[in-house]
């Protein structure tokens, strides 16, 4: 077994209060692309950048090409939880791992089984009225022609995603900063980090270790004290 694993696993083994920041590429392996990989999203639309659809001024002006390009980009109904979200499930039930802070909407931590999961940017699966608060499901919005309205007011039905340009939900903020803060390790994988505010809460982590696992560089390896630059999934294969 490698060196560096054999490492990550003593510090898992020795931590009491361990904590999990994740991204898009915790889910590239159940199928899910992210968006700086070189297959990621902001590689496949070169005229109209994933930033720019998935903001919340385009969103108010443009809901049609908004919703064509969440539902066939970014909704990925049939994907199912990968080895990572597996052990990170496992770990919380051994009493291994406070928190799983995400900024993935794809549900699949909680999928996995994972209770303390805190989404800083939402989830695909809430939908609601602008107009009246009605909620609606995925179904619903995958079953709607063009724009989802509600049955009950006929307003415009939006995820429960944070948008480029909308604020992060306060709760969520709170609850990570709590966890993070408190941490005496901290997992970031899969994670460019440099979508913000959420990048910043690894700025609040005092704790001992900091481990970066991601398979390219990213500029926070340099405060990490342990870099795994590696395939997630093999990495979390090699854990118990
Ligand atoms: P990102 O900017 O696309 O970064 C992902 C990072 O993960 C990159 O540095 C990749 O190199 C790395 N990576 C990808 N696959 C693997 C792998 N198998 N093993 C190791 N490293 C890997 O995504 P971020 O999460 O940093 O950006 C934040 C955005 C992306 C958030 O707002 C998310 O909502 C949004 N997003 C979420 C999903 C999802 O919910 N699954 C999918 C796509 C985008």
């Amino acid at each position: 077994m490698d060196e560096k694993i054999i490492e990550f696993q003593n510090i898992i083994d020795k931590s009491k209060r361990m904590v999990f920041f994740g991204g898009a590429g915790v889910s590239t392996a159940s199928g899910i692309p992210d968006f700086r990989s070189s297959d990621g999203l902001y590689m496949q639309n070169k005229s109209i950048s994933p930033e720019k659809i998935i903001s919340h001024s385009f969103f108010m002006s443009n809901p049609e090409k908004f919703y064509e390009f969440y539902t066939k980009k970014m909704i990925f109904p049939k994907a199912k939880p990968n080895i990572v979200h597996i052990r990170l499930a496992e770990w919380e039930e051994q009493g291994k791992i406070s928190a799983v802070v995400t900024q993935n909407i794809d549900n699949l931590h909680t999928a996995a089984g994972s209770k303390n999961v805190i989404e800083l940017h939402g989830n695909i699966y809430r939908n609601f009225c602008m107009n009246c608060g009605a909620e609606y499901s995925l179904d619903y919005i995958l079953a709607s022609d063009g724009v989802p309205k509600c049955a009950i007011c006929g307003g415009t039905v939006k995820p429960d995603v944070v948008l480029y340009e909308e604020p992060l939900n306060e709760a969520e903020w709170e609850k990570a900063f709590y966890e993070i803060s408190n941490a005496d390790t901290l997992i970031v994988a899969g994670t460019s980090l440099v979508v913000y505010p959420a990048a910043e809460l690894v700025d609040h982590f005092y704790g001992k270790n900091l481990i970066i696992i991601n398979n390219s560089e990213i500029s926070a390896e340099r405060y990490a004290t342990l870099v795994i630059r590696e395939d997630m999934k093999k990495v979390f294969e090699q854990l118990k």
